[in-house]
């Protein structure tokens, strides 16, 4: 086994993220410790554009992942990379069609919600719009979230084993609330979401726990 091989792994990572948030997630749950690399996405223009950190992420975005002797970018790569190389604590169901419904909801997440209320978008949109923006675009995913959960959900997302579906579902809420969305029509999603609230891993990688987070902001 090479050096780089049983190194810990260091997660590029922004308290606030929900990118981030996810693998924080993933890694937790799979029990593989890491070391968190803090970049600001505020600071100084956001410390992810510096030409330093676009070594490491091309994208200009986090989070990143060390690991293995490899730097790894994208979320959803990231944990189906750790999915396949650390089998413990799997985050993908046996069952194929199960398998389907989590990719699905990583996907409407992913694809459909985070990138259109991602803060390089908002600052697009500008100061005034961007709230109302932000809305309408969670809205318009959680409806299609909401109505998939209709029919896969038990305890959490998919079933009753805690899988990748759920890993971007609670950061996603967290943002839903961070932007003051209606989350009253969406009573599967808060009942998981609570659910998932106290677990350790869970609870470990929120943001009030990251060695970036603001002192001075509430819940610390
Ligand atoms: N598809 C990417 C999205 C990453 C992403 O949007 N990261 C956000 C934080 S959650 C970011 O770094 N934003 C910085 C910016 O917009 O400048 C992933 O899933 O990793």
């Amino acid at each position: 086994m090479t050096l780089s091989a049983i190194a810990k792994p260091i997660l590029y990572s922004y308290w606030r993220s929900s990118c981030s948030w996810r693998v924080r997630i993933a890694l937790n749950l799979k029990e593989i410790p890491y070391d968190i690399k803090p970049i600001s996405l505020i600071k100084s223009g956001g410390e992810q554009h510096c030409n330093e950190y676009r070594e490491v992420n091309p994208m200009e975005q986090v989070p990143a992942l060390q690991i293995d002797g490899h730097t790894l970018i994208e979320s959803l790569a990231i944990m189906h990379y750790l999915e396949e190389t650390r089998p413990q604590r799997p985050l993908l169901p046996q069952d194929v069609h199960k398998r389907a419904k989590v990719r699905e909801i990583c996907e409407i997440i992913c694809s459909g919600i985070q990138p259109l209320q991602n803060l390089i978008v908002l600052i697009h949109v500008g100061e005034e719009k961007k709230k109302e923006w932000a809305q309408h675009w969670i809205t318009r995913g959680f409806r299609a979230v909401e109505k998939v959960l209709s029919t896969s959900a038990g305890k959490y997302c998919v079933g009753d084993e805690i899988t990748m579906a759920d890993c971007c579902l609670v950061p996603q809420v967290f943002n839903a609330r961070r932007f003051h969305v209606d989350l009253r029509p969406y009573p599967i999603i808060l009942r998981i979401d609570r659910e998932l609230e106290s677990n350790p891993a869970f609870r470990a990688a929120h943001p009030s726990n990251q060695p970036d987070c603001p002192p001075e902001l509430p819940n610390k």
